[in-house]
């Protein structure tokens, strides 16, 4: 397979997608695919994790570093860069084997013709280095000014978040430090520059930035090369400090950049090892979907033990840099199958955020945790109350996301109760795990509501995943993963090992008997005389109009479909996968001719405004055996990063970037989907339904500590040991 992705030529249009397409990341940080000289304007970004800042009443969102690879180049006193000056020939790529950016543009000037060139990654196997190789080649004698350096001038949406960047250089290394408007947390970047010809070098420094001007005048034809080698570290990193980034540089720098790549590269073959996927007879398919699993990897906390992952990955501030339901329903099975260190730290972040959901719950008068609809530290909410900005007004417009998406504390359940079974690791429970499954339990108790006239409990007021119709009653989704929540709680309290642990807090024969009551008396919309379920109490009244009716009433093209008063909110139209999940997530307790009659209900009413709807489509059509129907919602899942079309804009509101729960949905429906895999109780079994084209795939896949080799052809599957997965958590 080719692991190459690329771009022939400059298209200013494309710089926005680029940057994401083009991605490098490992886990700590991601480098946008954009070119060196690139200015804010042009989204540059070295996204950091897990680290934020507020100014004033702006959004709070993730940090960008200092931009330490900022370099450009000026031939005989005159600046040649993009997006400025129009190149003659352009090419970019992404090594996506080995998460390895490069570029090669050429510019005319006066005299000839003069190319750069780029390479660069941020190291895998150290993840606060970044290595870079920029080169210059003239087929004239240029006189050529190399500017490289620190550009603080960083690409923020509700920036700056400096309020004061300090430059210097010390011993051949520069270095800036930034300290941040809310916190004064720091964030401190430094470089150092090996050239192998001989020049002139002097520091020029401006208000944010500081920067090396290397002259020289260039041979006919010959390449002048500089390799720069970067550390990024913040307050928030305890173990790191000046000494140990400048010995970091130190040893990079002898090294040199080849030594880095390599052990670079040798840390990706190690991930792919274990994660890559082989699709025989679909090229394409394969391609996509390793792609997808590239960006998993690149934005994989591996280097934390209590992390998760942003809905954009690394990939800049939108959606603020927060964590979702993304993670636990759409990524968190990748990482499960492939290493489950990761899903253990991704759970542990929700589990060690359960302070912050249960203030949450407080302040909207419920009892147990209610998590953050979008999760930054410490379980802050970062979700405003104001979510889009209404095209025709510019005013902000009240979204409900953040007070009534109830279903995020399943999902953290839904996540740690799955972690549990698939590692068979207790200790997640047991460090927390037990008490958040609880008080999740505790949340939706208090949710409850009961007629008079009746016994079955109802929860009202609630946005369940199709976000267009809000404030509505019994969401089918969010009524059945509370149910979900309830069993869960039941069951572990129910252990007399988890019993013991906890007794002393809980009341915990009451509480069995209350989440049991609740389980079994929980309203559940049943299949009506056509078998369809319906999505919330009213919705079989509202207007059937198609999606193209209802996109036709839109007055302007970036206009919110939902809220009161969107163009949806009164029609069937929905944004995603909403009982359609729940089928997906429950199959067992319907009629396979139910699943079939709904998914073929749902779908054509299902607008897919979210990049997280057709994975749940793809795998509830190989579960009604619909292989070829699932086949073009997995191509759009694995290829939602690839491909031209994903929505840029809410309202106003920039929402580009990657989409990190549809390459996980497109794993999922590959393994789980097309190959049928399941291991819950701690066996490897499959029931493969392989599209048209497949003959076989073959991946690896863990569980209870133990590796298997998987191949499924269209003659059968054939599961092999390979030995014990290495942890530090099993
Ligand atoms: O979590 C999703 C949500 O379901 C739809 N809007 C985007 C969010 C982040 O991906």
């Amino acid at each position: 397979m080719n692991w190459v992705i690329q771009e022939n030529k400059f298209c200013e249009e494309q710089i926005s997608r680029m940057g994401n397409r083009m991605l490098c990341g490992n886990g700590y940080l991601g480098i946008r695919g954009t070119q060196e000289e690139y200015r804010k304007e042009q989204m540059p970004a070295i996204n950091l994790a897990g680290i934020y800042d507020q100014v004033g009443s702006g959004w709070r969102e993730p940090l960008n570093a200092p931009n330490v690879l900022y370099t450009y180049i000026a031939v005989d006193g005159k600046k040649y860069a993009l997006p400025e000056t129009e190149p003659l020939k352009h090419r970019m790529e992404l090594d996506f084997r080995h998460g390895i950016f490069s570029r090669e543009t050429s510019f005319r000037t006066d005299r000839g013709i003069v190319t750069v060139r780029s390479e660069r990654f941020a190291c895998k196997d150290e993840v606060h280095r970044i290595a870079m190789r920029y080169s210059v080649t003239a087929d004239f004698h240029a006189e050529i000014e190399l500017y490289t350096g620190i550009d603080g001038d960083v690409w923020d949406i509700h920036g700056p978040h400096y309020d004061t960047l300090v430059s210097c250089e010390e011993q051949g290394v520069i270095r800036m430090q930034g300290v941040t408007h809310e916190k004064g947390d720091t964030v401190d970047v430094l470089e150092t520059v090996a050239a192998d010809f001989p020049c002139e070098q002097h520091l020029v420094t401006g208000e944010k930035e500081i920067l090396r001007r290397i002259a020289f005048v260039t041979e006919i034809g010959r390449s002048y090369c500089i390799e720069k080698t970067a550390v990024v570290f913040t307050s928030k990193d305890r173990d790191w400090d000046l000494q140990r980034a400048h010995g970091t540089l130190r040893e990079a720098k002898a090294a040199g950049y080849d030594a880095l790549k390599e052990m670079h590269c040798r840390k990706w073959e190690e991930k792919w090892a274990v994660s890559e996927v082989e699709i025989d007879g679909d090229e394409e398919a394969m391609k996509s979907l390793n792609y997808s699993i590239y960006h998993l990897l690149s934005i994989a906390p591996t280097h934390a033990a209590n992390m998760s992952i942003p809905a954009r990955g690394l990939s800049g501030q939108t959606y603020k840099g927060a964590v979702f339901w993304d993670t636990e329903m759409f990524m968190l099975d990748f990482f499960l199958f492939t290493d489950p260190d990761v899903a253990r730290s991704l759970m542990k972040y929700r589990v060690d955020t359960l302070g912050g959901a249960m203030e949450k719950a407080v302040f909207y008068g419920y009892e147990g945790a209610f998590y953050a609809w979008e999760s930054q530290e410490g379980g802050f909410d970062a979700c405003s109350d104001y979510n889009v900005t209404d095209v025709f007004t510019g005013r902000p417009q009240r979204t409900y996301f953040k007070d009534k998406q109830y279903h995020i504390s399943a999902a953290v359940v839904y996540g740690i109760m799955r972690y549990t079974q698939i590692t068979g690791d207790q200790s997640l429970l047991q460090e927390g795990g037990l008490k958040t499954v609880i008080e999740c339990a505790n949340f939706y108790y208090s949710l409850l509501l009961k007629r008079a006239v009746g016994d079955c409990y109802e929860i009202w007021d609630v946005i369940g995943p199709d976000e267009y119709h809000e404030r509505v009653n019994n969401n089918a989704y969010t009524n059945r993963m509370a149910k979900f929540v309830f069993q869960s709680a039941a069951e572990l309290l129910k252990n007399p090992e988890w019993k013991a642990r906890i007794e002393q807090e809980y009341p915990v024969d009451e509480l069995v008997r209350r989440f049991e009551d609740a389980a079994a008396h929980i309203y559940l919309p049943k299949p009506d005389k056509d078998g369809i379920i319906e999505q919330f109490d009213g919705y079989s009244h509202l207007e059937d109009a198609s999606i193209d009716e209802v996109r036709g009433r839109l007055l302007h093209e970036k206009e919110y479909w939902g809220g009161a008063y969107g163009v949806a909110a009164e029609t069937k139209v929905i944004k995603q996968a909403d009982v359609v999940t729940m089928l997906n997530l429950f199959p067992e307790e319907y009629e396979p001719e139910i699943l079939k009659k709904n998914w073929e209900y749902y779908e054509p009413r299902t607008e897919h405004g979210s990049s997280l709807s057709s994975c749940m489509y793809a795998m509830l059509a190989c579960k009604c055996n619909m292989p070829r129907k699932a086949y073009p919602f997995f191509m759009n899942s694995a290829s939602a990063d690839l491909k031209d079309g994903g929505r840029e804009w809410a309202g106003l509101v920039y929402i580009g970037g990657t989409h990190p729960a549809a390459a996980g949905g497109a794993y999922m429906t590959a393994i789980e989907g097309f190959g049928g895999v399941s291991a819950q109780d701690g066996t490897v079994r499959t029931a493969a339904v392989l599209p048209e084209g497949w003959n076989r795939m073959k991946f690896h896949i863990c569980c209870r500590n133990i590796r298997y080799a998987v191949e499924i052809g269209r003659q059968g599957t054939n599961i092999m040991e390979e030995g014990n997965v290495h942890s530090d958590a099993l």
